[in-house]
């Protein structure tokens, strides 16, 4: 039996070779798995323990490994992904009345003016008295009748919170 005049011809669709592979966080390449630089291993399924490995964190963190990765787990007062930006807690002004903020680990501390106290001066100790030197730069002193009592107006060009300028 002879067929003339008709030629058969068919494609072969080889079977996809990463059909099924589990390469984990890495790709898949005709059925070989590349990896991340954090994960070996045949199916990428051996993580680095970046922790073992000196210390990647700044010493203010704590290295947690993790698959694929690790994290650095800040001690109070710092921040970033070493631990390595140390957060100033005098950046929000905290500090009323004009007291110095004191920027330390984790915390701030108000070193308050006379007349006030509170974790943020912010209570005046007495009634304050205006006298001739309470107000800097000329400015003139008001009595008022909320804490601290008094004001001080400012002259042209002189600015603040009206105390302590
Ligand atoms: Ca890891």
């Amino acid at each position: 039996m002879a067929l003339s005049g008709f030629e058969i011809s068919y494609e072969i669709i080889p079977p996809d070779p990463c059909e099924g592979v589990n390469c984990n966080s890495g790709s898949c390449e005709r059925g070989l798995c590349n990896c991340p630089a954090n994960l070996s291993g045949e199916f990428c399924e051996s993580d680095f323990d970046e922790c073992a490995s000196g210390e990647p964190c700044s010493q203010h963190g704590v290295c947690v490994n993790s698959f694929g990765g690790f994290d650095c787990i800040c001690l109070p007062g710092y921040s970033g992904v070493f631990c390595e930006e140390e957060i100033n807690e005098c950046a929000s002004d905290p500090c009323r009345n004009g007291g110095t903020c004191l920027n330390e680990e984790g915390i701030f501390q108000c070193i308050c003016r006379e007349f006030f106290s509170g974790e943020r001066c912010e209570n005046t100790v007495e009634r304050v008295e205006c006298s001739a030197s309470l107000c800097s730069s000329n400015g003139t002193c008001q009595q008022t009748n909320e804490p601290p009592f008094f004001r001080c107006i400012c002259e042209p060009g002189a600015s603040g919170e009206g105390q302590w300028q």
